[in-house]
């Protein structure tokens, strides 16, 4: 019997991870191959030009899973103010938590934002959308986990496939602690994992310069990697890095959307538990906390 169509909201549909991410969810890539999905594209008035191109090329397309547009049941909040040349830190962070603070009226369904400052902007729906449970208010850093991975392998010289359990910890920013201590590659090779932190840490600004544009190709898949293990559930023994709301796990501090190795199984993540830490990866987990801190009191001081 087909299945009942699953219901996709993409907000800032009409900018370039959005046109990026739009076809991946219709051609099943995000939620499977045999899930019918109906699309719900938003974006703001000066893009409702665009965002009816992006309409008109989806049908064009004649994806055979796409249906109508109507209601939703997972989010991908890509919308967002970007960050313009001679603007502070203070004045992006102010215009985009008013904006997930505004979009915080949403109904109970899966949340993935993607918008930067992605763990502030999720923080600050969780905190002012009490209707919707904590356990679906997630980020994105499955684009920072999966670039990991890939320069795991590219240094091994390993299938990306052969590599699993890196981790992401911490916030989407250049503070994050990218770990390979629990990371396992099937080679023969005696090489260890090399050292790469700040490669992968430095690896969105190394993409504008090279594009002169931010990663949208990247970010759209990784934000269909994050639903379809979240929805779909994990591989045994894998875990993958998702940012959620901090339960005090591995000493972070609760009250922060943080990025976390977990798994997933039936709809539901869970924070992989038990994992030792040495002294240099407690020092850079707790780094990025304090990052993190810092920008809460920041997005707090521009709400008030
Ligand atoms: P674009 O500027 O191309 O698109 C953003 C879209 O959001 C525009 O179409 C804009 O009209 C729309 N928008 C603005 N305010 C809105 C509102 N209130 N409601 C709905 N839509 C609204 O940016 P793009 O390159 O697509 O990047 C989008 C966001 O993703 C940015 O904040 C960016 O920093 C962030 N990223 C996050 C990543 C992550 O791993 N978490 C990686 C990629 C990306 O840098």
């Amino acid at each position: 019997m087909a299945k009942e169509p699953v219901r996709v909201l993409v907000t800032g549909a009409a900018g370039q991870i959005g046109y990026a991410l739009v076809p991946m969810i219709a051609r099943g890539i995000m939620l499977g191959a045999d899930q019918p999905v109906i699309l719900h594209m938003l974006d703001i008035p000066p893009a409702a030009e665009a965002l009816n191109g992006v309409k008109m090329e989806l049908v064009d397309a004649a994806f055979p899973l796409l249906k109508g547009c109507t209601g939703v049941n997972i989010a991908v909040m890509v919308g967002g103010f970007s960050r313009k040349e001679g603007m502070e830190r203070k004045d992006v962070m102010s215009k985009n938590v008013s904006i997930y603070k505004s979009q915080a009226a949403a109904p109970n369904y899966k949340v993935l934002v993607v918008a930067n400052p992605a763990n502030t902007n999720a923080l600050i729906l969780k905190e002012f959308a009490p209707s919707i449970p904590e356990k679906n208010i997630t980020c994105l850093t499955r684009l920072d986990h999966n670039r990991a991975l890939g320069q795991i392998s590219e240094r091994l010289s390993v299938p990306v496939s052969d590599v699993k359990n890196v981790i992401i910890w911490g916030n989407h920013s250049s503070t994050q602690y990218p770990d390979v201590n629990h990371a396992k590659v099937q080679t023969s090779s005696k090489e260890k994992p090399v050292q790469f932190i700040s490669t992968v840490q430095q690896r969105g600004a190394a993409i504008i310069k090279a594009r002169k544009l931010s990663s949208a190709l990247s970010a759209a898949s990784s934000a269909c990697d994050h639903i379809h293990d979240w929805v779909l559930g994990t591989p045994e023994g894998t875990f993958f890095s998702m940012g959620v709301y901090s339960d005090g796990s591995y000493n972070v501090p609760s009250g922060l959307i943080y990025s976390f190795p977990v798994t997933c199984r039936n709809g539901e993540w869970s924070i992989v538990q038990g994992l030792p830490i040495d002294e240099v990866s407690r020092k850079k987990m707790d780094l990025t906390a304090e990052e993190l801190k810092e920008e809460k009191d920041l997005a707090y001081s521009c709400l008030s």
